[in-house]
C-alpha cells in the first residue's frame, strides 16, 4: 500500500478519498484553490498546497502546478477523483513520466474510451451488444442516408468526442438528416474541436443502466452489479440506486456478464463503469465507458459491502481482487444534494450555509463536504453531498430516505431537498415506473 498520496479534486470526493486514506493509513496531501481555503479537504488532509486562483482552469484543471505539489510534497500516487483531470489521458500520462502512480487506468484506456465511435468499435468487437448504426464516424452524406434508411427513423447523431449527453442531435425523418449531419459536425468541432460523429438507431424510452466493473494489474475483471441512474435532467443524474428496480437476476447476470467481456477485452484496470441503455424489452446496448470512480459509487458500495476507493488503492498499488461474485443485499438509493434553486430551472446558488443539520440514523450515509458557515463558491459544480440510505428492500431504503430528506436542514441557500422529498412521494417512483424521460414531465409543485 502507498505511503502518502495527492489528492487532484476538492469537495466531497476528496474527503471521501481523505476518509479511507485515514483508515487505510495512508497520508494525504490536499490541493486546493484560493477559493476553498476553507473546505473540509484542506482541513483534514494531513498537508495542503495552494495551487492557484479559484478558476478550475488555474487550479484543479493546472497540470504543472498539481505536479509540482506532488513533487514538493513527495507522494507516489495521485487520485485524480471526478471530474476535472479524471478522464484526462495526458493527465494520466505525465503523472507516470513523472514518477507518480495515477490511480485510475492507463493513458491508452482513457483516450480508447474518450472516442465514443472508438468505444463503440470495441465493444461490438468483444461481443458487447451496441445500438444498430454506422461502422465507426460518418464518412459522408450518402454512407449517413444509406445507413439511417437501413435502420430506420428516428436516428440519433452523436459527436465521436462528446459523452455524457454533449453533442447529440435526434433526427426523425429523412429530409432533415443532411442539414442535421451538416450542424453536429459543425457544432462538435466548436465543442470539442473534432468534428466526426456517428449515428445509430434511437431508442426511444430508454432506461440509463451502468455496471461497475473493477480491473487488476493480473487480468482479472468482475463486475460489482448495476446501478440505475435514470432519474435526470437535462443529463445531470439527480438519483441513483442499486440494483435497479427492473432488473432481474437473470439480466444481471447477462449485463454483468457483457460488461467483464467488454473490460477484460481490452484488458481494464481500475475502477469503470459501463453504460448501458436498457428498453422496454429489456434489451441492453452500450453507450459508454466511464473510466474513473463516479459521484453513484456509494449505492454500490452499500449494497456489496465494500470500500470501492480502498479497492482502487488496492489495485494502483499492485493488489489483486477476489472473483468472488458481489451478490447485492438489500437496496441503496442516492439523492445529490445540489446547491440550486428548483424554482428557476435549477440554477446554481452559491453562498453562505447559514445552518446545516445532518441526517442520521440506522441505514444512513451523507458523503459532504458541507458545513454550518461554510460558503459555496460561485466557481464549481453544485454538488454539495449524496445522502444515501439502505434497507432491507426498495420501499424501505425509499422510506428511510424520505424520513432523513425530512431532518435534512440546510439554511441560507436553495438546494434540491424539496425536490428530492416530492419525488420520494410520487407514485410512479415509488412503483419503479420511470425512464430517462421521467422528469421532463414530473409536476411536483402544486
Ligand atoms: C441514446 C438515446 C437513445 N438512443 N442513444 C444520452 C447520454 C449519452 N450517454 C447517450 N444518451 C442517449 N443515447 C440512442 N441510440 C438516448 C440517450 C439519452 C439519455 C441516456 C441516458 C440517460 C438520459 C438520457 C436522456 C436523454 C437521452
Amino acid at each position: 500500500m502507498f505511503h502518502k498520496i495527492l489528492i487532484a479534486n476538492r469537495g466531497e470526493i476528496a474527503l471521501r478519498i481523505i476518509r479511507t486514506c485515514r483508515e487505510l493509513g495512508v497520508k494525504t496531501v490536499a490541493v486546493y484553490s484560493e477559493a476553498d481555503k476553507h473546505s473540509l479537504h484542506v482541513r483534514f488532509a494531513d498537508e495542503a498546497v495552494c495551487i492557484g486562483p479559484p478558476a478550475g482552469k488555474l487550479s484543479y484543471l493546472n497540470i504543472p502546478q498539481i505536479i509540482s505539489a506532488a513533487h514538493l510534497t513527495n507522494v507516489e500516487a495521485i487520485h485524480p477523483g471526478y471530474g476535472f483531470l479524471a478522464e484526462n489521458a495526458e493527465f494520466a500520462d505525465i503523472c507516470t513520466a513523472s514518477g507518480f502512480t495515477f490511480i485510475g487506468p492507463t493513458p491508452e484506456m482513457i483516450q480508447s474510451m474518450g472516442d465514443k465511435a472508438h468505444a463503440k468499435e470495441t465493444m461490438k468487437k468483444a461481443g458487447v451488444p451496441v445500438v444498430p448504426g454506422t461502422d465507426g464516424v460518418v464518412e459522408s452524406l450518402d454512407e449517413a442516408l444509406d445507413v439511417a434508411k437501413q435502420i430506420g427513423f428516428p436516428v440519433i447523431i452523436k459527436a465521436v468526442a462528446g459523452g455524457g449527453g454533449r453533442g447529440m442531435r435526434v433526427v426523425t425523418k429523412e429530409e432533415d438528416l443532411e442539414v442535421n449531419v451538416q450542424m453536429a459536425q459543425t457544432e462538435a468541432v466548436g465543442a470539442f474541436g473534432n468534428g466526426a460523429v456517428y449515428i445509430e438507431r434511437y431508442v426511444s424510452k430508454p432506461r440509463h443502466i451502468e455496471i461497475q466493473v473493477f480491473g487488476d494489474t493480473f487480468g482479472t475483471v468482475v463486475h460489482y452489479n448495476e446501478r440505475e441512474c435514470s432519474i435526470q435532467r437535462r443529463h445531470q443524474k439527480l438519483v441513483e440506486e442499486s440494483p435497479s428496480p427492473v432488473v432481474s437476476d437473470a439480466l444481471r447476470q447477462k449485463m454483468g456478464d457483457a460488461a467483464v467481456k467488454g473490460a477484460a477485452s481490452v484488458g481494464y484496470v481500475g475502477a469503470g463503469t459501463i453504460e448501458f441503455l436498457l428498453d422496454a424489452d429489456s434489451n441492453f446496448y452500450f453507450m459508454e465507458m466511464n473510466t474513473r470512480i463516479q459521484v453513484e459509487h456509494c449505492v454500490t458500495e452499500q449494497v456489496i459491502g465494500m470500500d470501492l476507493i480502498k479497492q482502487q488503492l488496492h489495485v494502483a498499488s499492485g493488489g489483486k481482487i477476489s472473483k468472488k461474485p458481489r451478490k447485492p443485499q438489500g437496496h441503496a438509493i442516492e439523492c445529490r444534494i445540489n446547491a440550486e434553486d428548483t424554482d428557476h430551472d435549477f440554477r446554481p446558488s452559491p453562498g453562505m450555509i447559514k445552518s446545516f443539520h445532518a441526517p442520521g440514523g440506522y441505514g444512513v450515509r451523507l458523503d459532504s463536504h458541507a458545513y454550518s458557515g461554510y460558503a459555496i463558491p460561485p466557481y464549481y459544480d453544485s454538488l454539495i453531498g449524496k445522502l444515501i440510505t439502505f434497507g432491507a428492500d426498495r420501499k424501505e431504503a425509499i422510506d428511510r430516505m424520505q424520513s432523513a430528506l425530512e431532518e435534512f436542514v440546510i439554511e441560507g441557500i436553495h438546494t434540491t431537498i424539496p425536490f428530492h422529498k416530492a419525488l420520494m412521494r410520487d407514485e410512479r417512483f415509488r412503483a419503479g415506473d420511470f425512464d430517462t424521460h421521467f422528469l421532463e414531465t414530473f409536476q411536483w409543485k402544486k
